[in-house]
């Protein structure tokens, strides 16, 4: 073989290489599995589980490498899981940011090694937007507006309000608790007089609740707002222990909508739950497809959801999903 001819050879499988590098394709017609790091925040509640689940079905189902990390709701865990991720050179890192800030620096070394990232359920705050392609998840301060909408239907304007908040720094516990605050500024008799963190875990609910119905006001307390049905749970139980009936003595109103919230309204314990789903996995998935190919998404995905009251319970439960 003559060397030109060997040159033009090589610059062929060049030209061609190159193509298969700039522009890698993913599916199930070609060769390469697409990789995907996620960082989960944990297994906090039900509604995690259920997320988890959504997750990692679809990308079963789609033939996705999934590198999937469970932080057990701290933030570190998570920062290290990113590193290791871009360590491994993975296509597209997604993650639940456990709380808002601090992910800035680690954000910035995925942009550099070129790595694209999706946040899914939780966003983070950050000085420079494209840090991340896109951020699909629930809108949590319609969520809080929802939840004391329905706080005004349950009393007649008036009610002492004991607050069970979700993770301190976390995007859900920020923007319900400013949902809800938004909407009763206007109801100045709708007063909350107790407020403290349950870390969104039945347990944490429980124990604060406890503490709640100790204080030197607990009388005064007619309305739970929890941030997410596990709290809520936790709290019945407690309630319960000290002789209260839930959902009578003292009206509850949770956010998630996870099968156990369905049965406790059914028993009459919980007056209503507003919708937050968790079954982000089929629509987090096209978008990373996208996002892999290099295809423009929206910078903000909102997940659409409803509100449930107890006289719907019975006829909705069979037909939840989570
Ligand atoms: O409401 C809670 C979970 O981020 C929306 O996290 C999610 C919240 C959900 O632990 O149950």
């Amino acid at each position: 073989m003559h060397l030109a001819q060997i040159q033009r050879g090589s610059l062929v499988l060049l030209a061609f290489s190159s193509v298969f590098i700039l522009r890698p394709t993913f599916g199930a017609d070609s060769q390469k599995k697409l990789v995907v790091g996620f960082s989960q925040v944990g297994a906090e509640s039900g509604w995690r589980t259920a997320n988890t689940e959504s997750i990692k079905a679809e990308a079963a189902k789609r033939g996705i490498d999934l590198r999937f990390s469970d932080a057990q709701q701290k933030e570190e865990n998570q920062i290290k899981a990113i590193r290791s991720f871009i360590a491994q050179g993975v296509d597209v890192i997604a993650f639940s940011p456990v709380v808002e800030t601090g992910f800035e620096p680690v954000l910035q070394e995925a942009k550099k090694a070129g790595i694209p990232v999706v946040l899914s359920d939780r966003a983070v705050k950050v000085s420079d937007p494209t840090l991340y392609k896109c951020f699909i998840g629930s809108d949590f301060v319609e969520e809080g507006h929802r939840a004391a909408n329905e706080v005004l239907k349950l009393t007649d304007g008036k009610a002492g309000v004991a607050e069970l908040v979700g993770t301190v720094g976390s995007a859900p516990a920020i923007d319900r608790a400013k949902g809800f605050r938004e909407v009763i500024a206007s109801h100045p008799d709708i007063k909350i007089i107790m407020s403290q963190s349950g870390d969104f875990t039945r347990a944490k609910g429980k124990e604060v609740m406890e503490a709640f119905l100790k204080a030197p006001n607990a009388k005064d307390i007619t309305v739970l707002f929890a941030h997410n049905d596990d709290m809520a749970l936790g709290a019945i139980q407690a309630m319960e222990e000290a002789g209260i009936k839930p959902g009578q003595d003292i009206k509850i109103v949770s956010i998630d909508g996870v099968r156990g919230a369905f049965e406790a309204m059914k028993d009459g314990k919980l007056n209503c739950t507003v919708e937050c789903n968790p079954l982000l996995g089929p629509q987090l998935f096209d978008l990373i497809e996208k996002v892999a190919k290099g295809e423009s998404v929206p910078q903000r995905v909102v997940t659409q959801e409803g509100v449930y009251e107890q006289a719907q319970a019975a006829e909705a439960l069979p037909k939840r999903q989570y």
